[in-house]
């Protein structure tokens, strides 16, 4: 019986193989799969030690604390032979949303898509393949895998574009020691003269065409530690967690693929997040309703922050949002205290006349 396995084995070819994983994946709901080598990324390690030394990387950490390892798959799975890279389109959120929670965010897309590669994956290891599914890890560069994959190209917003669908789309990737057929055909750049996202981000981060300058990034700023900058807190506006103005506005991403993800994975209602919830909860409670999201140190305080900060850029405050930002003007966490402060004072409370707790 073992024999005949093996036998069975030795005689699919790389072809059918990939092809078989290729069914798996995009009859799970991934929008586009591809397989690159395993060699290195090295014009993205090169920049990623560039932006490191020069530190333009702010404190940020991620890829930026071991380049090598993250540019080189085989240093974290030297059996590694091939990576199949797939791709999981979530819905666009439309120009005049307001929403506190970026639409990646909004329902749990990265478990989604680790399932339907989970899938694959024990699919490979019954074959006797060693195989692991690495995503949003710093073991592997998502984009670039994507890139060489055959999957789209780097947009100007810095993100992976999939033809027809845009950038709205989470990365993810199976590790093998099959050797599977290599994804020839590389996409080129779609994006042409239009700069869209470059003009809507409210910051100016993408001001150099498909580089982030991650210093300015509300994405990042809302997940950086330490006090909120205080000359980017305006341009915040309502968001918590994420930022989706750079996808928003781009034109590349049909309806239609919008409408096939509302169907097939609706709006999950408690991920609308409010400040008042986050500003009412316990840090049990908080880490317990938000926890996948990522949040530094898991500590609740930084969504509070973020949270104290939405309401200081509400047009107007209710009688229970001008109680918790006083409320908080007392806590233990100076951070807190300094943002809760300036926060009421965007609403003409100046710190002497506020009433202590
Ligand atoms: C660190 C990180 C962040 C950081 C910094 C991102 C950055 N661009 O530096 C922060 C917290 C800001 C962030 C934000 C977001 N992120 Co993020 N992030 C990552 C992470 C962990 C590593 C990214 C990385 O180091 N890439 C490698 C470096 C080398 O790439 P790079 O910095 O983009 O540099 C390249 C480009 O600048 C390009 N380039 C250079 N010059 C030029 C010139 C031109 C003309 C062009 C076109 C390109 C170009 O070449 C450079 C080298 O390759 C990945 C997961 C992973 N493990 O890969 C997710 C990932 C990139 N993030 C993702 C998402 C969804 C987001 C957000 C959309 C979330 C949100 N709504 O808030 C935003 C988007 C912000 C943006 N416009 O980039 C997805 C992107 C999916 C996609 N379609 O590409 C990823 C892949 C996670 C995943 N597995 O799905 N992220």
């Amino acid at each position: 019986m073992l024999r005949e396995q093996s036998v069975a084995i030795a005689s699919k070819s790389s072809l059918a193989l990939t092809a078989e994983v290729f069914d798996e994946i995009l009859s799970g709901g991934a929008v586009a799969v591809g397989v690159t080598s395993v060699l290195g990324f090295e014009s993205e390690m090169n920049f990623l030690l560039r932006r490191k030394v020069t530190r333009r990387n702010d404190s940020m950490q991620f890829t930026y604390r071991n380049p090598y390892r993250s540019t080189h798959i085989t240093a974290s799975y030297p059996y590694a032979k091939s990576i199949v890279v797939a791709a999981l389109a979530y819905p666009k959120p439309s120009v005049d949303e307001t929403n506190h929670i970026a639409s990646y965010a909004r329902k749990d897309y990265y478990g989604e898509l680790r399932s339907i590669l989970e899938a694959s994956a024990s699919h490979l290891r019954e074959l006797r393949y060693r195989s692991q599914v690495v995503l949003d890890d710093n073991a592997l560069v998502d984009k670039a895998a994507a890139r060489r994959a055959g999957l789209g190209w780097i947009g100007k917003n810095s993100l992976l574009l999939v033809p027809k669908v845009g950038s709205n789309v989470v990365l993810g990737s199976i590790v093998t020691s099959a050797e599977l057929k290599v994804s020839a055909t590389p996409v080129s750049s779609r994006c042409g003269s239009c700069h869209r996202c470059q003009q809507a981000c409210p910051t100016g981060a993408l001001d150099e065409a498909g580089v982030l300058e991650v210093s300015k990034c509300i994405s990042w700023l809302l997940q950086r530690e330490g006090p909120f900058p205080l000359e980017l807190r305006e341009s915040v506006g309502q968001r918590i967690y994420g930022c989706d103005e750079c996808q928003v506005v781009c034109p590349i991403g049909s309806k239609t693929v919008d409408s096939a993800c509302d169907a097939l994975r609706p709006m999950d209602v408690k991920a609308a997040i409010s400040p008042v919830t986050i500003l009412s909860l316990g840090d049990d409670e908080l880490l317990q309703t938000y926890g996948r999201l990522y949040i530094p140190r898991r500590a609740p305080n930084h969504l509070r922050r973020n949270a104290l900060l939405a309401l200081g850029n509400k047009d107007m405050l209710n009688v229970e949002e001008f109680e918790l930002l006083s409320r908080y003007r007392s806590s233990d966490d100076p951070i807190l205290v300094e943002q809760a402060t300036w926060s009421l004072s965007k609403h003409g409370f100046k710190a002497h006349t506020l009433r202590p707790l």
